[in-house]
């Protein structure tokens, strides 16, 4: 996918000998949604066979028919960079496209190539994560049967599922979807964790506490967007960090009793650099949180969110920390190694071996 943006210009001012060692990094993807990552060409070629098919729009979005004609026409055109700021929006015309069993076998596929093929594959192991949705023609059972199903053509030592639960869920929808990803853990399944997601000010998360709990006891990986948003009440972070995550999406406005939390428990954070700048979330990256982390030397994970509107790639990421100020972080190889291999903690059941690079000299071995 074309990287555009702060990742871009991040890319573009490195040398060729910079962007090969990102490229030849082992790198883990920890935070990449499923329908926040379908390339482009191949939502639009959904979007055009839906359109010529004549399929009445999938109404159960909760959007009208309209809103999701209008919404699949920006997805034709590719949205712009501008959009983005209010790009939940699209996420009712995308699910439309994926609907079928089909169409998200074939979203799924192109995902993972995305991440995972090609001389230089953008992670050597990846987290992806997805909401079970119910469509007409899948129950949430089948739906993650269906993307488990192309996981498994790369194996566990390359992909693991996060199951995400939506802030918007009733109890009803938040059982039935712990009910299944334990369920296909217990069949052997590569579902190693869930997660908490969606629009952040939505939901009331004492309701969820028992779900998280549940997990963990099933030997689920816990992880949570917290703190995303400067709206997010300091009672609410303290609630979501009383669940014990393994790691943390975001935690962009944590509190100072909130960090200290995170600190004792080692949490890992989940950084999104390119989807907190356009999101808004960030004004520059020298007001990015990482910079606290990285001086408290706090395990970080770095990753991309939603490839789709962010217009990046986890070499783009990479590309941020490298740059020379005021572009990126200028950081040194030694230390994108650091962030890249050591400080990253999966919640999948094992660190693959080729995750336990040390220092330079053995990335150098293997290029
Ligand atoms: C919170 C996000 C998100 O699950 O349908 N999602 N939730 N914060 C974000 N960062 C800005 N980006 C994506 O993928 C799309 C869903 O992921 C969540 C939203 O709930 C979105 O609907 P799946 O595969």
């Amino acid at each position: 996918m074309a990287i555009a943006g702060p990742a871009g210009e991040a890319l573009r001012s490195l040398t060729e000998d910079q962007v090969k060692f990102i490229k030849t990094l082992p790198k883990a993807e920890l935070h990449a949604h499923l329908n926040g990552s379908i390339p482009i060409s191949v939502l639009q070629d959904l979007a055009r066979e839906y359109v010529s098919s004549g399929a009445p729009p999938v109404s159960e979005t909760g959007l009208s028919n309209e809103a999701i004609q209008a919404a699949m026409n920006r997805l034709l055109d590719g949205p712009t960079l501008d959009e983005i700021s209010h790009f939940f929006t699209l996420f009712p015309a995308i699910y439309a496209l994926t609907s079928t069993p089909e169409a998200l076998a074939r979203a799924t596929r192109a995902v993972l190539s995305e991440f995972l093929d090609g001389e230089y594959p953008q992670c050597t192991y990846l987290e992806l994560r997805s909401t079970p949705k119910e469509t007409l023609t899948m129950s949430r059972e089948k739906y993650v049967r269906v993307v488990l199903g192309e996981l498994a053509r790369y194996g566990v030592q390359r992909v693991g599922l996060v199951v995400s639960l939506d802030r918007r869920m009733g109890e009803d929808v938040l059982r039935e979807c712990l009910d299944v990803a334990k369920k296909l853990k217990g069949e052997g399944e590569p579902v190693v964790g869930v997660d908490l997601c969606g629009d952040p000010m939505a939901g009331d998360m004492a309701s969820f506490q028992k779900y998280f709990e549940e997990a963990k006891s099933a030997g689920l990986g816990v992880t949570l967007h917290i703190a995303e948003t400067v709206n997010n009440p300091a009672s609410e972070t303290l609630q979501l960090l009383s669940f014990s995550p393994d790691r943390l999406g975001h935690a962009t406005f944590l509190d100072d009793v909130a960090k200290k939390l995170v600190a004792e428990q080692n949490t890992c954070v989940e950084i999104c650099l390119t989807s907190n700048l356009l999101c808004k979330t960030v004004p520059t990256l020298d007001d990015h949180h990482i910079n606290h982390y990285l001086r408290e030397n706090h395990p970080i994970a770095i990753c991309t969110d939603d490839i789709l509107p962010f217009r990046t790639s986890l070499v783009g990421e990479y590309a941020l920390l490298m740059a020379q100020p005021p572009l990126g972080f200028g950081m040194s190889e030694d230390e994108l190694i650091q962030v890249g291999t050591r400080d990253i903690v999966l919640i999948g059941p094992e660190l693959p071996s080729h995750l336990h690079k040390q220092n330079k000299e053995e990335q150098e071995d293997d290029i």
